[in-house]
């Protein structure tokens, strides 16, 4: 399918919700695609660009925001323009049968780094409680059991990419799962289940402050996890899914 037929089959209007935080997502809990809180924009930050130190130093988060993350958005934005495509749903072209390389990547780009300011927060959040963690007991055998396959998984992502934590709905199951480059779990290409969380693991995100010890950052962040947002997200995926 030629880029223009695509954009043309998939655009549809944007629903114009907009999305401040996650007690937002958590009220549109429902039918709705938890995913439209992505939008044409990059969210606001719920913490300073220092918030995240001595886990994520104010320089790193700085240029990744406001450099990496938004330069996604821009190409992102380009894109569309260049199409004559005014609004997008992009929860529903993320989704879509992707094949520009240009597009996968931006939006990509975009769309997982604003899962990504969700997942982490300086607040100290916890599952206990919730029915995210009755089923990532039930999954994974157990908290530690879990937190040793998501590191593992981050650890190994070959060059630069992502790992997620997924809920799974053919097998519903929570899976652990990673992407190269800027690939979604939800792009057909990839088709592996709808994301909660998700670490980033290109350079980028941690060398000016880890150099090499990409193992390090992965353990810092694993304690800055935003469990509202990750329990939140998950309620959402089910019902959205139900
Ligand atoms: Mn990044």
């Amino acid at each position: 399918m030629d880029r223009r037929k695509f954009l043309k089959n998939t655009a549809i209007i944007s629903t114009g919700m907009t999305f401040l935080g996650s007690e937002v997502l958590a009220k549109k809990a429902g039918s709705t695609n938890p995913y439209e809180f992505i939008q044409l924009r990059q969210s606001p930050l719920t913490y300073g660009i220092d918030g995240l130190e001595p886990k994520i130093s104010s320089q790193i988060m700085d240029l990744h925001y406001n450099k990496h993350a938004a330069g996604y958005l821009k190409k992102t934005n380009k894109f569309l323009q260049e199409n004559k495509i005014k609004e997008q749903n992009l929860a529903a072209l993320i989704q879509s049968d992707m094949s520009d390389t240009f597009l996968i990547n931006n939006l990509g780009g975009h769309f997982n780094h604003e899962i990504f300011w969700h997942s982490m927060t300086p607040q100290k959040t916890t599952l206990v409680g919730t029915k995210l963690l009755a089923q990532i007991i039930k999954d994974f055998g157990g908290w530690k059991q879990f937190l040793e396959q998501f590191h593992s998984a981050a650890s190994k992502v070959f060059g630069s990419g992502w790992a997620w934590l997924c809920w799974d709905d053919r097998s519903r199951k929570l899976i652990i799962t990673t992407t190269a480059n800027q690939n979604n779990p939800m792009m057909k290409s990839e088709n592996k289940g709808y994301p909660i969380i998700g670490i980033d693991v290109w350079e980028h995100a941690y060398y000016l402050q880890y150099q090499n010890r990409r193992a390090e950052y992965i353990t810092n962040w694993e304690e800055i996890i935003n469990w509202d947002f990750a329990n939140q997200m998950f309620s959402s995926i089910l019902n959205w899914k139900n």
